[in-house]
């Protein structure tokens, strides 16, 4: 394990793209519908409990949640697209923003696209994973909640989701596919194995000065 995810702390809640910090170092962000358990994998990841609000009201991520990892590296909480129950204004401004950052951010480099495995790939998953290939970011999808279904139902969808997911998007060898459950820590291998490969390790750590 290259970084320790456990020490990950919470720097600010942005409610628009000017109070985010600077655009320097790496972002990976947390992308998918209202509910699919982002807040939750990132809980898991941190092993912190409520490092990351969840809900199950969903619609409860409602700004652009950055924590520090070290070294410049920050894990990203995106507040969830395609919940039908926020105000319409509300949820404009949300998507506006949503795709200001995910379009003009230079230092985001990967995405984590949560897709409930329950129900995988609606339209607007399928959206977001096809602007983050074109845009070069690397993407790892998690088929999220993989506790709710029986293993056998859970290889099958995987294998759907690949299947679909290759045949359809261009650039699918920065595609990643992983089930997941923050519940039971299914899958939390992967995602640990994916932002490590994103993010800047330090130029010269030394191991066994206490860092
Ligand atoms: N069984 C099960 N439930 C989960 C899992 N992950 C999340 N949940 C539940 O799903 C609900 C939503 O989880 P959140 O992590 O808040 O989802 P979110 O994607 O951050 O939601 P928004 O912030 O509203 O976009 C909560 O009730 C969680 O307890 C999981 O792996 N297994
Ligand atoms: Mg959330």
């Amino acid at each position: 394990m290259d970084f320790n995810y456990q020490i990950a702390k919470y720097m600010l809640g942005a409610a628009n793209l000017k109070q985010l910090p600077d655009d320097v170092g790496v972002e990976v962000a947390f992308a998918g519908r209202s509910n699919a358990g982002k807040s939750s994998a990132l809980n898991r990841l941190t092993n912190r409990k409520s490092l990351a609000r969840t809900s199950k009201t969903p619609g409860r991520t409602q700004l652009i949640n950055l924590f520090d990892i070290e070294n410049g590296n920050r894990l990203v909480d995106l507040p969830g697209y395609g919940y039908a129950k926020v105000a319409k204004s509300v949820k404009e401004h949300w998507q506006k923003t949503l795709g200001l950052y995910l379009q003009t951010r230079d230092c985001l480099k990967g995405l984590v696209v949560l897709m409930d495995i329950r129900h995988p790939c609606k339209d607007m998953d399928l959206s977001m994973i096809n602007w983050a290939l074109e845009a070069d970011l690397q993407v790892l999808i998690l088929l999220s909640k993989s506790d709710k279904i029986k293993q056998g139902a859970r290889v099958d969808v995987k294998r759907k989701v690949e299947k679909l997911l290759r045949d359809s998007m261009n650039k699918s060898d920065q595609l990643t596919i992983s089930t997941f459950s923050a519940l039971k820590g299914d899958g939390v291998s992967n995602l640990r194995n994916f932002l490590d490969s994103q993010f800047e390790k330090k130029p010269d750590s030394n191991e066994g000065t206490g860092e």
